[in-house]
């Protein structure tokens, strides 16, 4: 053999071992160099880009106790009737097990009537965190007295003809509209920046050991999710062109950048009905009690489509935060396997879903099902400079 040659085949050997030693002592290159995350940048623009979290995001943790001090200022939300208590519980032992039992945030649950005894027995042995249980104010649940109830019966008389599911619910209306425009305002709600929703009976596939709180605040995001899919139009005949109407009067609203390609295929002309499935939710509530979110949903609310037809907090929450915010604003995360009946997003990075020991199946990851909205949702998550 050669000189150069033995050369060659000395530096080839160097880098190999310095390849696998970084790989074997640093998350952050093992998931950068991983085969997937190379891949994914020569994917185009389906589905949305998988951001790697970084390492200091995963706090270390001793005896499972906590050894983080910057949590954010940050809370679930439970949504909940006294009746949902079984599918609560279900809820609530699977995030601390996969997640909260090491970080500890505190929960806040929310109903329209008084929580039982049983009720906040129940939930109270499952957690160490702290637990608050909140009754919303009257008038941010019932509809309102501007309602024209005639006018109201008749829609939904006439979704429940279309078959529209909950098309004849007026307490589906009354948590529609409060999800849309009160919960962050709840007294119970205030003295928190961030929320993560969570409702009965969903479930969390994999360990979540890093803090998607943190992630967001020190990245600057505002609003996170795991499942993007297309509205019943059915449920929305109306909303777009509201929107619009809203967009002429307050065009300063719009963000610079904002991800307008996810709602519309005809550059803002019509919805094409894509939004985030806001069952799962982390977001910022400065976001909600902004100034242009206020007026966004005051205006809407006084177009009474949350009664008259079915406007769900879905779309009303999607379509703010992508003409509101930036796109780079908002985030997908791979990282959190979820289901919510029927749907489940499975992480699609393999590194994600082995280390996490996730329990759902990749190959039924709602990302790649025809309803999924992942392909708009490519122009809106994770601007790759994030
Ligand atoms: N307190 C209360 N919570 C409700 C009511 N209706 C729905 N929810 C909650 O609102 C959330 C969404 O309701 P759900 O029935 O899951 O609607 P879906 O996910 O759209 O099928 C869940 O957290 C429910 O527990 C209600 O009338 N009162
Ligand atoms: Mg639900």
């Amino acid at each position: 053999m050669n000189m150069t040659l033995r050369y060659l085949l000395a530096v080839f050997g160097v880098v190999i071992t310095v390849h696998y030693v970084l790989s074997f002592t640093h998350t952050d290159y093992r998931r950068a160099t991983s085969l997937n995350s190379l891949t994914s940048h020569f994917k185009g623009v389906t589905p949305a880009d998988i951001t790697p979290i970084p390492d200091r995001y995963y706090p270390p943790f001793s005896n499972e106790s906590l050894t983080v001090d910057h949590r954010a200022n940050a809370t679930f939300v439970i949504l909940a009737r006294n009746s949902d208590i079984d599918g609560t519980v279900r809820s609530i032992r699977e995030i601390e097990d996969r997640f909260n039992r090491r970080f500890r945030y505190p929960y806040v649950f929310l109903n329209e009537e008084s929580f039982s005894d049983d009720f906040k027995k129940r939930v109270s042995v499952l957690s160490a965190a702290k637990m608050e249980f909140g009754t919303i104010p009257r008038d941010h649940w019932y509809q309102p007295s501007s309602i024209d109830e005639k006018k109201a019966d008749a829609g939904r008389n006439r979704m429940v003809e279309q078959g529209i599911i909950y098309g004849g619910s007026l307490s589906y209306r009354n948590m529609c509209r409060f999800n849309s425009g009160f919960f962050f305002r709840h007294p119970l709600m205030e003295k928190y920046r961030w929320y993560w929703r969570i409702e009965p009976d969903v479930h969390f596939h994999c360990d979540i050991r890093f803090d998607p709180f943190a992630y967001m605040e020190e990245n600057n995001k505002v609003y996170a999710f795991t499942i993007a899919m297309y509205e019943f139009e059915k449920t929305i005949p109306s909303l777009w062109s509201h929107v619009k109407d809203f967009i002429k009067l307050h065009p300063e609203y719009l963000a610079k950048d904002n991800a307008m390609r996810f709602l519309s295929d005809t550059g803002g002309d019509t919805y094409n009905l894509c939004h985030f499935w806001s069952n799962f939710e982390i977001a910022d509530m400065s976001f909600w009690r902004g100034e242009a979110y206020t007026k966004f949903f005051e205006y809407l609310d006084d177009k009474g489509g949350f009664y008259y037809e079915r406007w769900g907090d879905a779309p009303v929450h999607s379509i703010a935060a992508a003409l509101f915010a930036p796109a780079s604003q908002i985030q997908f995360f791979d990282q959190i396997g979820y289901e919510h009946n029927p749907y489940t997003h499975c992480p699609r990075n393999e590194d994600t879903w082995k280390e996490e020991k996730c329990t759902c199946d990749p190959k039924r990851n709602f990302d790649y099902d025809g309803y999924s909205c992942m392909k708009q949702s490519a122009h809106s998550a994770n601007a790759r400079n994030a």
